[in-house]
């Protein structure tokens, strides 16, 4: 297998590609615009071919790199079907799977942050995307978020992994890379010991300014990252 996370550093975004090393085929989730390069040249030096873009959502803090990779490399881009974004190739929604190479990735909805959001899993790792952050979690004050739903995602899906799947967020804003179900059952800033109502109110008080990034970013992952029109 072939596993990289690489980081953004102005949005704190985590992207992910991960690759069949016998069949030569790659995956990568959450790809940033201005990484393309990046990732089309690690590709290159593995000798990996690009199959699917993964989006665990509409992304509204930076323009994803899903249309610019597809154009130039031919990956098909796979958003949920709840994720308001029809450029995509493949409409996935909760135990759907992709196939690559001999590896299998199982999506799980996981909708609260917006509500288009899925997590990937594969072997004894799960992508969560910004549903579930380490320490944390993806505010839900816009696009369709939904404290509660967010809290049932977490508790009745993720949280139910076993313990020891490693948990690889779709941000992290204090440099941490990977973090556990169990370490964040028993750790969660917002989630540890907290019930469905005592994460509403908390979610309610966040008072978090918009992303930077939210007017451009927002119709741009509709389109799966064409800027322009
Ligand atoms: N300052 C960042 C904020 C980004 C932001 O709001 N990120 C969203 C994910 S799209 C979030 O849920 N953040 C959770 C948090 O900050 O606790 C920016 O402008 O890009
Ligand atoms: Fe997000």
């Amino acid at each position: 297998m072939f596993f990289r996370q690489l980081f953004d550093l102005d949005t704190s975004t985590y992207t992910y590609i991960i690759g069949d090393l016998q069949w030569r085929e790659a995956a990568v989730i959450d790809p940033v615009f201005d990484d393309v390069d990046t990732i089309i040249n690690i590709l290159k030096a593995e000798g990996l071919t690009l199959m699917t873009v993964m989006e665990t959502h509409v992304h509204a803090d930076h323009v994803t790199g899903a249309a610019a990779l597809r154009h130039r490399t031919g990956a098909e881009v796979v958003i949920s079907r709840h994720g308001g974004a029809p450029c995509a190739d493949i409409l996935v929604d909760d135990e759907d799977f992709l196939i690559l190479g001999n590896e299998v990735i199982r999506t799980i909805a996981t909708p609260g942050h917006t509500s288009g959001c899925v997590s990937y899993r594969w072997r004894d790792r799960v992508f969560t995307g910004d549903a579930l952050l380490i320490g944390g979690c993806g505010r839900t004050d816009f696009q369709n978020g939904s404290a509660g739903t967010l809290y049932d995602s977490i508790t009745r899906k993720l949280f139910s992994l076993p313990d020891d799947t490693l948990v690889f967020p779709g941000h992290d804003y204090k440099g941490r890379r990977v973090s556990s179900i169990a370490e964040e059952k028993h750790h969660n800033a917002r989630l540890a010991g907290k019930s469905r109502d005592e994460f509403i109110t908390i979610m309610a008080q966040l008072d978090l300014p918009m992303p930077r990034h939210i007017d451009v970013a927002v119709p741009a992952n509709r389109r799966c990252g064409i800027l322009n029109l």
